[in-house]
């Protein structure tokens, strides 16, 4: 049984931290924009904004536990990359626990943290929404704001340079969704 939003709205409530949840909303509204300037279904692309984070407050060992439960297969990079661990556990989450199976919202969910190649319209969304939400505050966030009004795939392409750029200085591993993304949008 898919679960109603209000079931959704109490289950994050409880489950996410009060800042995480403001977050959650704020992704939500800033896909609801997006889809809105893109032609996209705008209720789907805010509850998608909305799930988006849905365990990320979860503890690692209880994560690990999850992965095991739904037979999920970390690859090296992510096992050694716990901040990549809620995006692929949040996709299976939904299915499993609210009965939220579609397709376009469980890739944009599991792509959410990474993005990936040839991105569907709602990964693009959600990947940017949850970039510059209202509650995002880095350097350079107004920059990526004006990006993602203009057109989603320079949007898009820009974060990633962002993401990149920033990991590298971190000394930080890039997950190869991240980096294949990158080479699709400059080979396209
Ligand atoms: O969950 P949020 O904090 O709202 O945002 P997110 O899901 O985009 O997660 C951002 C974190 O994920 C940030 O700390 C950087 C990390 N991250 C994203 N892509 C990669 C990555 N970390 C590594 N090591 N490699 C990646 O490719
Ligand atoms: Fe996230
Ligand atoms: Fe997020």
């Amino acid at each position: 049984m898919e679960k109603t939003s209000k079931d959704i709205f109490e289950y994050l409530q409880e489950h996410l931290d009060k800042k995480r949840f403001n977050h959650s909303i704020n992704v939500a509204e800033e896909s609801y924009k997006l889809a809105e300037k893109y032609g996209y279904n705008k209720d789907k692309a805010y509850l998608c904004g909305l799930l988006h984070d849905v365990c990320k407050n979860e503890t690692q060992e209880k994560m690990l536990q999850m992965f095991d439960e739904f037979g999920i297969i970390l690859d090296d990079i992510q096992k050694s990359q716990y901040k990549l661990w809620h995006a692929v556990l949040g996709a299976q989450f939904i299915q499993n626990e609210f009965g939220i199976c579609d397709k376009e919202i469980v890739d944009a969910i599991r792509y959410h943290t990474t993005g990936r190649p040839n991105m569907t319209k709602l990964d693009k969304i959600l990947y940017l929404a949850d970039f510059i939400s209202a509650d995002r505050d880095f350097e350079g966030v107004d920059h990526l704001r004006e990006y993602a009004y203009v057109n989603l795939d320079i949007a898009v392409f820009e974060c990633f340079k962002f993401s990149i750029e920033e990991l590298c200085s971190m000394n930080k591993p890039i997950h190869i969704d991240t980096l294949n993304g990158y080479n699709y949008l400059i080979t396209k």
